[in-house]
């Protein structure tokens, strides 16, 4: 049995954090039976960030989205037409892209930007007593600060930031054209890190040029909309 270690749904999300939505739609798109373990406290992982995948039967720990694709392919392999090197050359810039880049863009709207720490602090922190919820948000507030300085990107100021993040809006729009899927002709790993920065984006009442960005590229929402589809059935 697999059981997915992660952060618990906030909003119409899977989970509060995007790479343990990533990850959940994957375990669902390709079918594998897991449960969800909903946990609040990063510092309980193993790498001290969420998500991981414990296969019990294997006594076995995974942790870091990445890693637990490379697992989840092996132990269930994709029978699709295999991508070549350049497909893969290109989706695999796409997700660092998004991963490395993107979801900084996409933390400074949910902490930094005033009007919407308002609404994410109550949601991310509201398990916590309220006496202590205030020093808990700014302390856990004060490592988003020192993490985003130390990636680089906050060092820039608000506008700036949120410019690259619509720049790799835009970008990753005109790359899709009218095509469904990232790459190839059919739903692969590499689009369960840009659905899930993509539907971070637009479903929750966090208002920022990124969603405003997102929600005008009409194939973006088509795409956010495939992938729901999908992980319906
Ligand atoms: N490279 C990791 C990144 C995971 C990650 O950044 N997780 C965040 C939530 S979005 C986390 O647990 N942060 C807590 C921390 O870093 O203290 C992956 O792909 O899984």
């Amino acid at each position: 049995m697999l059981e997915l270690y992660q952060f618990p749904p906030i909003w119409s999300l899977s989970s509060g954090s995007t790479f343990c939505t990533k990850v959940e739609a994957y375990l669902r798109i390709k079918g594998i039976p897991y449960t969800n373990v909903y946990q609040m406290d990063p510092r309980k992982a193993p790498r001290k960030q969420m998500p991981y995948l414990i296969d019990t039967g294997k006594h076995h720990t995974i942790s870091d989205s990445e890693c637990i694709f490379d697992y989840l392919d092996e132990i269930s392999p994709d029978t699709g037409s295999p991508l070549d090197s350049k497909e893969k050359g290109e989706a695999l810039a796409w997700v660092r892209c998004f991963d490395h880049h993107y979801h900084w863009c996409l933390t400074y709207t949910r902490w930094m930007m005033p009007e919407n720490w308002e609404i994410t602090k109550p949601i991310y922190f509201a398990t916590i007593p309220k006496i202590l919820r205030n020093t808990i948000a700014n302390s856990v507030k004060k490592g988003v600060i020192k993490t985003l300085y130390e990636h680089g990107l906050g060092r820039h100021d608000e506008k700036s930031i949120l410019a690259r993040g619509v720049q790799d809006i835009n970008a990753l729009a005109a790359y899709l054209g009218n095509r469904s899927t990232l790459i190839g002709n059919r739903v692969t790993r590499y689009d369960m890190s840009i659905y899930a920065m993509l539907v971070h984006t637009i479903r929750p009442p966090i208002e920022s040029p990124l969603k405003d960005a997102v929600l005008s590229h009409d194939n973006l929402c088509q795409y956010v909309q495939l992938m729901d589809d999908l992980l319906r059935e």
